[in-house]
């Protein structure tokens, strides 16, 4: 049916995962730079829901496809959901995650054991080509560090602990954080979404043509 499924995203880090996450749906996964698609994005939502849909529709206004974007983020409870919906922008877009996991660590001195809960949350909007919009959220429940540790991944998981790993998430290898992580869960949750739409726009499809014999 000539369906490809654009991502709206910047980052590679994600996008590695993604396409990953991706590849058993069966269409071509673009990073919206490979469709030449360069909109201005302001992310000024509320919520990761509303960031995710406002990415993926800046993208739909120029291309028309499936397009999916992630809003995502490290919500630590201690310091009341910082940095949330503004991880990207925490100390400044050019601050390395190097300094921004240091200030964290350092903001949750004093905290012990389940004081240091904290999760990843993310947010996949889809857009469809009728325009119809599609969400599914997810988390991946860990515990803030006491230093960083490991070098797979990106942003923030060198100071995500995973206790059922006894690791943080950059410690683990992509496959295992694709199966447990935030982005991995609601990324699947939203390919079974997909595969239905896919499937009713299949049967209509037949039906229309059955109609037409
Ligand atoms: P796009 O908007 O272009 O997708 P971005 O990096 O700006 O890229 P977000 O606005 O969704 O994306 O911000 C997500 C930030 O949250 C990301 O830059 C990381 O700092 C953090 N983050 C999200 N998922 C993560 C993960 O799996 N591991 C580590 N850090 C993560």
């Amino acid at each position: 049916m000539g369906h490809r499924i654009i991502f709206a995203t910047g980052n590679e880090g994600k996008m590695k995962e993604i396409r990953l996450l991706l590849e058993d749906l069966g269409l071509p996964v673009l990073s919206m730079k490979e469709a030449g698609a360069f909109p201005e994005i302001v992310e000024d939502g509320r919520t990761f829901g509303e960031n995710a849909e406002i990415k993926a529709r800046a993208v739909w206004n120029c291309t028309g496809d499936i397009v999916l974007a992630d809003d995502s983020g490290l919500v630590v409870d201690y310091i009341d959901g910082e940095p949330g919906i503004y991880s990207a922008r925490y100390m400044g877009e050019d601050t390395s995650y190097e300094i921004k996991n240091r200030n964290i660590i350092e903001r949750l001195e004093g905290a012990r054991g389940s004081e240091r809960s904290a999760r990843f949350v993310c947010n996949i909007a889809a857009v469809l080509p009728d325009g119809r919009v599609l969400h599914t959220e997810e988390t991946l429940e860990g515990l803030i560090a006491h230093r960083p540790a490991g070098t797979g991944g990106f942003g923030y998981d060198p100071i995500l602990y995973l206790p059922e790993f006894g690791m943080t998430s950059a410690e683990i290898t992509m496959e295992q954080k694709n199966k447990i992580s935030h982005r991995g869960k609601a990324l699947k949750a939203m390919a079974k979404a997909l595969r239905e739409v896919l499937k009713g726009e299949m049967e209509r499809t037949e039906d229309e043509n059955t109609n037409c014999q």
